[in-house]
Parts: C-alpha cells; sequence; structure tokens
C-alpha cells in the first residue's frame, strides 16, 4: 500500500470531517490529494500530530482524523497513552507505518524491529485497533471507524514510493481558515 493512493481514498470517503496530517510526506500528500479548509498540515511538528488530533477531539462533537507517522509517534508515545486515558469517543488515527524516519534519510524506525505501535495502543486501553496492509482492508476498518464510536487506532503498513513536491503551505493561512471552518 503507499500513502498517496489511500490519502486520496480515505479522503473520497470522509466528507468534511477535519484532518491533521503528520509534517512531511503526509502533509504533502494530503495536501496534493486535496487542499480544504479542513486540512491541518503540522510542518515542523513532529510527534504532535496526534497530540494536536486529540485537543481537536477534546474541543469539538465532530469526529477527527490523525494521519499520523511511525517515527513521529514513536518519539512522542506518550500520546497513545493520553488518548487511552481521556478516551475520546470522536477521534480516529491513521498511523502511516513505512518502519522508517523516511524523510530524514530512510533510517529503519523501531517498527522495523518488532516494536507493534498496534499493541501499544492496546496497552494503553485503546480498545478499536487494527493494523492493515491494503487499500481494501484500510476502507473497511475506515468505515467501522466513522460508523462505531472510538477512539480508534488503526496501523498501516505503507511502502514508502518517490516524493511528490513539497506542497506550498503557508501554516498562519491554513491555521486561519482551518479555525473559520468550525464557526463561531
Ligand atoms: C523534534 C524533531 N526532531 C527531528 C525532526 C526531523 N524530522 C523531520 S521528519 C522526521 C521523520 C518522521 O518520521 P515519520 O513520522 O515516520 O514520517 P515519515 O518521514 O516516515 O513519513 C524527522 C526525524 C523534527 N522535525 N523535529
Ligand atoms: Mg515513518
Amino acid at each position: 500500500m503507499h500513502r498517496f493512493s489511500a490519502t486520496k481514498m480515505l479522503l473520497e470517503h470522509l466528507g468534511d470531517r477535519p484532518v491533521v496530517a503528520n509534517l512531511g510526506p503526509s502533509t504533502d500528500e494530503l495536501w496534493h490529494s486535496g487542499d480544504r479548509d479542513r486540512n491541518f498540515y503540522t510542518y515542523g511538528s513532529m510527534g504532535l500530530c496526534s497530540s494536536i488530533a486529540l485537543g481537536m477531539a477534546l474541543s469539538t462533537d465532530e469526529q477527527v482524523i490523525s494521519l499520523d507517522g511511525d517515527g513521529s509517534l514513536l518519539m512522542n508515545m506518550g500520546t497513545i497513552g493520553t488518548i487511552g486515558r481521556e478516551v475520546p469517543s470522536n477521534l480516529i488515527v491513521v498511523v502511516w507505518d513505512n518502519e522508517q524516519w523516511a524523510q530524514t534519510g530512510y533510517q529503519a524506525s523501531h517498527t522495523a524491529f518488532g516494536t507493534d505501535l498496534e499493541q501499544v495502543a492496546r496497552g494503553c486501553g485503546i480498545e478499536k485497533t487494527a493494523t492493515v496492509r491494503d487499500e481494501e482492508e484500510l476502507l473497511s476498518v475506515f468505515h467501522q471507524a466513522l460508523d462505531e464510536e472510538g477512539p480508534w487506532f488503526i496501523v498501516a503498513k505503507i511502502q514508502e514510493e518517490e516524493y511528490l513536491p513539497v506542497s506550498p503551505v503557508e501554516p498562519e493561512m491554513t491555521l486561519y481558515r482551518f479555525r473559520k471552518s468550525f464557526g463561531d
């Protein structure tokens, strides 16, 4: 499974729901899949994608989707514990797990050596979890996540492919329009 194709697929099915993307290629590929007011790009903020999505989920009744990365989550694994503690029923975390810190030179991450982020989530009390390896499985569990209360934690195993151009995201502007999309 490739992240860009899978991101496009998820965007086609998630309607108007807010999406937070991990820094680097996850953000670039979300932008290339379709820039929208409700995309929140986390350039530079390694490890904070699911933390930001958690804060949003606790502040709105809408379902919030986090498109995180294995390396970033490994760096801030406490986020998973906090999700397990707060149990936000409207949070869906998808982890693009390429078993690498890809953007900085494809260094193998812990998930290439046996760390199982789904089991970490379960150990933190998150009951709705899955690990998927192709788009069909991902779409099936994603629909379940949209239909059933969460929090959901879905590890999507992916293979890296050539990067798309860096998206021309201007952080202040995207933050402004993202906030505005929630109304007053
Ligand atoms: C605090 C901090 N440390 C290091 C970096 C450099 N850095 C940027 S992206 C990245 C790798 C992120 O890995 P992952 O979340 O798995 O995403 P991938 O690149 O594999 O898509 C690193 C180490 C950073 N931006 N911030
Ligand atoms: Mg990675």
